[in-house]
């Protein structure tokens, strides 16, 4: 008894210990895992010892030899599912999910190139489970002891502590990471990958339940809804404008309405768009309804013109639903369509999403020269991105419908000082102080980007439209904020009408005009799909042509805040849109004056009801029970 405790540890030590050295050395050279500072290696050096440890803790629950077979067989499964995830990732640089592995297609692709993807010295990866199989065949006796119940919960509590450490850390560094998903590679950097595959499985499981109990009995209601919004394609004063054309989309990054038209320092913050808006068709109240998933969120409203999830990113959760989006739709009408980002393919699921929606092609960061120099911040910086894109686009069969999507006016707005042309604002924010330099940078790229585009030849072809994503600045730099609009404060309105980003539709040729009814992201799709000439009469959507006749009864924002013409609606208080004096209140705001009734109360329930509708169809699957092709 007291010769084994002094010479040889336990079996599940020595199983955490070389586990965790060895899944630490394969993340680190195996797979292409980037990393941007300390406490990202830190947090990735600790994660593999921190599942290792809660894993082969468990075996000293299990009598010596139920010990013996749950680390034998547990290093020689978690072994496995490593590598599979590394012959995987050499060919998609990325990493398994339960979806793709019920892919047809993926498995297929994986198949044909298998063996060229296993390597002879992969076997390095199994020494540790041979020194376990050795050890546990030689050593039985000095590895494994019936533990106390002191030492169990002991070593149980560790290891959870541990975990519990590690998620914090991670959590620090990411914040929100388990809520929003952003990308696999964030979660397996700060989760590790065998957390990362405990997470997809149950993600999976919670929308396979919602999905399973839906049957389709609530299409026609919904059917009806959406059928109220659309607008006669006789009615619509530009249908067709665009036909035949190639329809330019640049989503741009963080880009808000409150820069257009406005300076800082005495200098204009974006003078080209400034320019642009005056012989283009430009939306003053137009605005976003992202939520948790940021871009991902906008483009989904884009594609589909159905609101995202009020939490998550639709994105990841539902990436695998049937959906009707445009790039399938516009196909239909000899339409090709694209996406141009230069980021990890695997960022917010776009991969899959893409796919499933039916864009002909994603140029991710692959398609790009990224180096040091050309990048800043989030990577590559948008005049290089857009310079190195005009090659694209030529070669693309024509009419396209391509999405551009800059990166450089990211949060935290980093940008080398050759490349700021103006001075940041000075206030107690340095978020708000260097987005102004950052924006102007993204403005100028856009610049340039029209310029390659006539030089080109594609400018006469096409339409080009431009939208910012969602906000940049957010409630924490209000103080900020207040100070650069001259407002005491940011009040709950201010804070609506911050949400509204530019949408612009530039058709060259024509002079276009300011318009100030309301509008969103929502309304985006079928706007389009009518400039383009397509009837979008079998399409089930939320959203608005905005050159229809009809005015948009409300803007929904995701959390339920909403503006209509004459109010908006946010935290239980009602203003007057135009004025922002607050109206009334439904909660109490007084001590012994009881909330009340407001003038915006009976649009409420019809906004829930409209975002309701939009959850039904996503959580339920509910497309696909629908066929679009009937008449
Ligand atoms: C990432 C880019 C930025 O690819 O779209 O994402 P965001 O954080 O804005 O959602
Ligand atoms: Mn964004």
């Amino acid at each position: 008894m007291l010769r084994k405790q002094i010479h040889v540890p336990p079996l599940y030590i020595i199983a955490t210990l070389l586990f965790g050295v060895k899944t630490y050395i394969a993340y680190r050279f195996l797979f292409n895992i980037s990393i941007e500072n300390y406490m990202q290696e830190f947090i990735l050096f600790i994660n593999p010892f921190a599942s290792a440890l809660l894993f082969f803790a468990i075996s000293v629950w299990l009598k010596q030899k139920g010990q013996i077979r749950f680390i034998r067989y547990g290093i020689l499964i978690a072994t496995l599912i490593l590598y599979f995830n590394l012959v995987f990732y050499r060919n998609f640089t990325d990493f398994i999910t339960i979806p793709v592995l019920f892919q047809g297609s993926n498995a297929a692709d994986l198949g044909t190139s298998a063996l060229a993807l296993i390597h002879l010295p992969d076997l390095l990866l199994f020494i540790d489970v041979i020194i376990i199989w050795m050890l546990s065949i030689k050593q039985k006796d000095t590895v494994t002891v019936n533990y106390s119940k002191r030492i169990k919960v002991l070593a149980l509590s560790l290891s959870v502590g541990f975990l519990i450490f590690n998620y914090v850390l991670a959590e620090i560094e990411r914040p929100q990471l388990l809520q929003r998903t952003f990308d696999r590679e964030y979660l397996v950097k700060n989760i590790g990958l065998y957390n990362y595959h405990i997470y997809d499985i149950a993600l999976q499981s919670k929308s396979q339940a919602q999905r399973v109990f839906a049957d389709g009995n609530e299409m026609p209601e919904i059917l009806e809804y959406s059928e109220e919004k659309k607008t006669n394609p006789e009615d619509s004063e530009l249908f067709g404008v665009a036909e035949g054309k190639n329809v330019i989309f640049l989503s741009l990054e963080s880009v808000q309405s409150f820069v257009i038209n406005n300076t800082v320092n005495g200098e204009e913050v974006t003078p080209f768009l400034n320019d642009l808006i005056n012989d283009s068709y430009y939306f003053e109240n137009f605005y976003h309804q992202t939520e948790q998933g940021k871009t991902s969120d906008s483009e989904f409203l884009i594609e589909n013109s159905l609101y995202p999830l009020p939490r998550g990113a639709v994105f990841f959760t539902h990436g695998q639903n049937d959906y009707h989006a445009m790039p399938e739709i516009i196909k239909e009408h000899g339409y090709f369509s694209s996406v141009l980002h230069a980021n990890n393919k695997s960022f917010w699921n776009r991969d899959v999403m893409y796919d499933n929606i039916g864009f002909d092609h994603f140029y991710d960061v692959a398609a790009y020269e990224v180096t040091d120099e050309n990048s800043v911040g989030w990577g590559l910086k948008d005049k290089e991105f857009f310079e190195q894109s005009i090659k694209y686009l030529q070669s693309q069969p024509k009419p396209f419908y391509s999405k551009f999507i800059t990166l450089t006016n990211h949060y935290p707005f980093d940008l080398s000082e050759e490349d700021a042309s103006i001075e940041p604002y000075n206030s107690n924010s340095r978020t708000l102080n260097q987005y102004f330099p950052t924006v102007r940078y993204t403005d100028e790229a856009v610049e340039e980007f029209f310029t390659d585009l006539k030089e080109s030849g594609l400018y006469e072809d096409s339409i080009i439209v431009l939208m910012g994503d969602h906000y940049g600045i957010s409630d924490f730099h209000n103080k900020a904020m207040s100070m650069y609009l001259d407002k005491d404060e940011i009040t709950p309105y201010d804070h609506v009408q911050l949400q509204r980003v530019p949408f612009i539709i530039h058709i060259p040729g024509m002079e276009g005009r300011v318009i100030s009814d309301i509008a969103a992201q929502i309304d985006v799709k079928p706007t389009l799909l009518h400039l383009m000439g397509i009837d979008s009469e079998n399409d089930i959507s939320f959203g608005q042509d905005l050159f229809g006749p009809d005015d948009k009864e409300f803007v929904a924002l995701r959390d339920g805040s909403f503006i209509s013409n004459d109010y908006v609606y946010t935290k239980d208080q009602c203003f007057d849109r135009e004025t922002g004096e607050l109206l009334g209140s439904e909660v109490s705001t007084v001590e012994g004056v009881p909330g009340e009734d407001t003038a915006c109360t009976p649009m409420k329930s019809d906004v829930q009801q409209e975002l309701s509708y939009s959850d039904q169809i996503i959580y339920g699957d509910l497309f696909r029970f629908y066929n679009f092709n009937l008449e």
